[in-house]
């Protein structure tokens, strides 16, 4: 029987093969064969990290041959694919989510106890891959567990960087100190160098001009005068309950020539590296900021670098089917995400016009079809600007063909009408001012026929003020694609037990893979009975991260009873975090204030915060030295005791994320509205049957829509009024319409509670100066809403039925949601489910 269903689904045959049989039994053996033949130990002298990656190992001969079918599978199909690039990928660790989604936690788990393992013990051995800075990064990874989750031909494209975010400690004075991520130092079984896939990339050099003898037309040739090369490194991704298994491809940078022989004998040992130094350079660092531009040339040949390697690879695969380049756009959509990957318009022109010989307009006509882009912020800081001099320099063909694409774009507004000739100015993809920039946004909407926000309130904003010009005319370009997360880490892998309750109440696991199935847990929001199941496996949560703070920061803090409230994300003055720790400020003033019994009564909360700033972003670290300064001085304070406590988790990370979510009562997403384009943590939080503590803005406003606006604490004004408020703000000063407990709080840092004012002096300025970010304005109704916070805790009928609602509202929040909309209105590709075969395990 078992013979013929292999014959029958002859294409994954291999899977059932002896070697890849997944029983417990065959699983030990395999990863002592990984222990003995492709690591330097024995099945004799196990340790834990050893069995780690013998494992990782075994998982990984299982997914390669899932992708080897998968791609054999879609070329055979001819099928249109994604490709996704991105200059970050924040992935988090991969062995859990592999063996999840391969279905073989309870085998690998029988296979590690036999070997004396705990297979939790084995997951915390791995490193957490940190390739990107924040929400963009992060955003990529889910979507690719989305696309092979439901079967979706795509891939990822993106740098393997030999040094991943940094990692972050805080010193004794509460300073960010920044540490080299390394790594690379150990094996990382799950990233696979592809020999086969290596691809020059040239960079300077000059323009030939000649005449083409065939159509008498002047055509260009660019001759780098510089070349490296781009290696290929594979991560495979397997979806939930599916053998598709796509493909993410990080590109290291390679020199040509490893070593100068000529210099090397002449004693310039030197020099004769230099080659290989310069090469590798590209690929070394990932660059810390978030939601700001790093205006270096480095960055700049990472971003190009990318999309030649990108492109060259994706046009070698349709050659290798033997379709012509004029099937491009049927065969690839290439999203932008974000303008980091914006070189690919020009790069692809180029091929098209000076290799494949193509005209203009067909040139022209296939870009656009081809790629399509994603913006995520709208702060001007992090609007990409490059000096026209830099790219001349560093790519003169493609600066030579920006300025064509402007040149025709801006043929239709004439220059001699004076309103036309404004429009010009601002539509130009070239700004004129006191360096010449090209603006990338620009040059990525003019060369995709879609340009997408990432919430409703952001595409608004990008529609009516930043792309304004270009929304007249191009209205139907420009559409909304809310953000969403991967049910599968967030939920099912993250939060084990609240993953096995929803199965059991709704009687079925669909909701993994199809989360609006989550409605149906509406019926049991009043369930007495149920909400103390909830409520149960919240606590249990806590405890976890109440542990691993006692651990870690030697810190004792309570669980029962004690209201978590989390703020988990970057630290940037928009995201508001100073408000948060002056409200914190404010609180324990009040508390200091209170009569002593009346204090002890007080319902409980420890205030978490978490989040790294960039290293060059002064303004932030010092709203982190303020947050430890604080937390010291609170969390000492005998007066206070377990009342009140304010703890900084250092080095936050996907893994740190995954502690803290499913523990979290109630999360904060403050920032001022208009400002943060979407927010993704909000989501996740909402599926854990945390409550959102929120203003007005981004993917906060839909949460809203969906979940019930009576199971938000939201505050603020509308984004309307926040141009109101500043402006107010500068004709009046800030500190004269501030609110008097804030005024209070500040006072408490002026003299001197957290430590040298000098320190602070900078924060405290700004705040009565012009504050920017209106926190002054903001900050009594958000003392307000956390009051509500407290006193709904009070009442546990009612919190939970508003969590449970919450987490039943959330169905729209899945990255499986939104990778659908991109499917069908940006990328137009279909699912293409490798035919099922029964595995052996299904088989009994
Ligand atoms: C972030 C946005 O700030 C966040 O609101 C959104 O949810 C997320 O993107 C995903 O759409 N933006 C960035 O992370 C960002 O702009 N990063 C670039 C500097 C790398």
């Amino acid at each position: 029987n078992k013979y013929k269903l292999k014959k029958k689904h002859s294409l994954i045959k291999d899977l059932v093969s002896p070697y890849l049989s997944s029983d417990y039994k065959h699983l030990q053996k395999n990863i002592a064969y990984h222990l003995e033949y492709t690591l330097p130990q024995t099945t004799r002298n196990l340790n834990l990290f050893g069995t780690y990656l013998a494992t990782s190992y075994t998982v990984r001969d299982r997914l390669l041959q899932l992708s080897h079918d998968t791609q054999k599978y879609y070329t055979e199909k001819k099928v249109k694919t994604a490709c996704y690039i991105s200059i970050e990928y924040l992935m988090g660790r991969f062995l859990q989510n592999a063996v999840l989604n391969l279905n073989l936690e309870e085998e690998y788990g029988e296979a590690l106890a036999g070997l004396g393992y705990g297979l939790e013990d084995i997951y915390d051995q791995e490193q957490d891959p940190a390739l990107g800075n924040g929400g963009l990064g992060r955003l990529a990874a889910c979507f690719l567990d989305t696309l092979a989750t439901h079967n979706y031909p795509a891939w990822g494209y993106g740098l393997r960087y030999n040094y991943g975010l940094f990692k972050q400690s805080v010193d004794v004075e509460g300073d960010q100190v920044e540490k080299t991520d390394v790594w690379l130092q150990f094996p990382y079984p799950f990233m696979i160098e592809n020999h086969f896939i290596r691809i020059p990339i040239g960079f300077y050099g000059s323009i030939e001009t000649y005449v083409d003898q065939k159509t008498k037309g002047t055509r260009f040739k660019w001759h780098p005068s510089e070349y490296v090369i781009a290696q290929a490194n594979d991560i495979l991704i397997p979806g939930y309950g599916t053998d598709n298994t796509n493909t993410l491809r990080l590109w290291s940078c390679r020199p040509i020539q490893e070593l100068d022989f000529k210099k090397f004998s002449l004693g310039d040992f030197k020099g004769a590296s230099e080659k290989r130094l310069n090469a590798e350079n590209i690929t070394n660092v990932l660059y810390p900021n978030d939601n700001e531009m790093a205006g270096k040339e480095l960055r700049f040949k990472q971003q190009y670098f990318l999309v030649a390697a990108t492109l060259q690879d994706i046009i070698r695969r349709l050659k290798e089917q033997k379709r012509t380049i004029y099937e491009l756009p049927d065969f690839a959509a290439v999203q932008l995400n974000d303008t980091h990957p914006t070189l690919a318009i020009p790069e692809l022109l180029r091929v098209l016009l000076d290799e494949e010989m193509l005209t203009w307009d067909e040139a022209w006509d296939i870009t656009q079809r081809t790629f399509s882009y994603t913006n995520h912020t709208i702060l001007p800081e992090a609007l990409e600007r490059w000096p026209v001099k830099l790219i001349s320099h560093l790519l003169p063909r493609h600066m030579q063909l920006i300025e064509a694409i402007n040149w025709k774009f801006l043929e239709n507004f004439s220059e001699n009408n004076k309103e036309s000739g404004k429009l010009r100015k601002k539509l130009s993809l070239i700004e004129n001012s006191r360096d010449t920039l090209v603006r990338m946004a620009w040059l990525a909407i003019v060369g995709s026929h879609k340009v997408n926000g990432v919430s409703d309130i952001h595409t608004n904003i990008l529609k009516d003020k930043v792309f304004k010009d270009f929304h007249k005319i191009y209205p139907k370009k420009f559409i909304n694609v809310t953000n969403g997360v991967t049910p599968r880490r967030w939920l099912h892998a993250c939060n084990p037990k609240l993953s096995e309750l929803i199965t059991a109440t709704l009687n079925s696991n669909e909701w993994i893979y199809d989360l609006t199935h989550l409605s149906k847990l509406r019926e049991h929001a009043d369930n007495e009975e149920f909400q103390l199941k909830w409520a149960a496996i919240k606590l249990f949560n806590k405890k976890k991260l109440q542990k691993y703070v006692k651990r870690e920061l030697k810190i004792d803090i309570g669980y029962k009873d004690v209201v978590y409230d989390i703020q988990i994300k970057r630290i940037h003055e928009y995201k508001r975090q100073l408000m948060n720790i002056i409200g914190s400020i404010s609180y324990y003033s009040d508390l200091l204030k209170m009569d002593p019994k009346k204090r002890k009564e007080m319902p409980k909360r420890v205030s978490f915060i978490a989040g790294k700033a960039a290293p060059g972003y002064f303004v932030a670290k010092k709203i982190i030295k303020l947050i430890n300064c604080v937390s010291k001085v609170i969390n000492t304070d005998p007066e206070i005791g377990d009342v009140f406590k304010v703890i900084y988790l250092p080095n936050y990370s996907v893994t740190l994320a995954e502690l803290l979510i499913p523990a979290t009562d109630v999360s904060e997403h403050i920032s001022t509205p208009g400002t943060e384009a979407s927010g993704t943590s909000n989501m996740k939080f909402v599926l854990n049957g945390g409550l959102i503590l929120g203003t007005l803005d981004g993917a906060n406003l839909e949460i809203m829509k969906n979940s019930g606006e009576e199971n938000v604490f939201a505050f603020g004004i509308t984004k309307e009024k926040v141009d109101q408020v500043k402006q107010n703000n500068i004709e009046k000063g800030a500190y004269n319409l501030m609110d008097e407990k804030m005024k209070n709080a500040i006072n408490l840092i002026e003299n001197g509670t957290f430590g040298n004012i000098e320190n602070y002096q900078g924060l405290i300025e700004e705040l009565k100066g012009v504050d920017r970010y209106i926190l002054g304005h903001d900050f009594a109704p958000y003392m307000e809403a956390m009051d509500r916070v407290m006193q709904t805790y009070q009442k546990p009928q009612k919190w939970w039925k508003m969590s449970i609602l919450g987490c039943a509202g959330s169905g729209w929040l899945s990255s499986d949601r939104t990778i659908k909309e991109y499917a069908e209105n940006i990328w137009e590709i279909k699912p293409c489910p490798l035919p099922k075969i029964e595995s052996e395990k299904q088989l009994g």
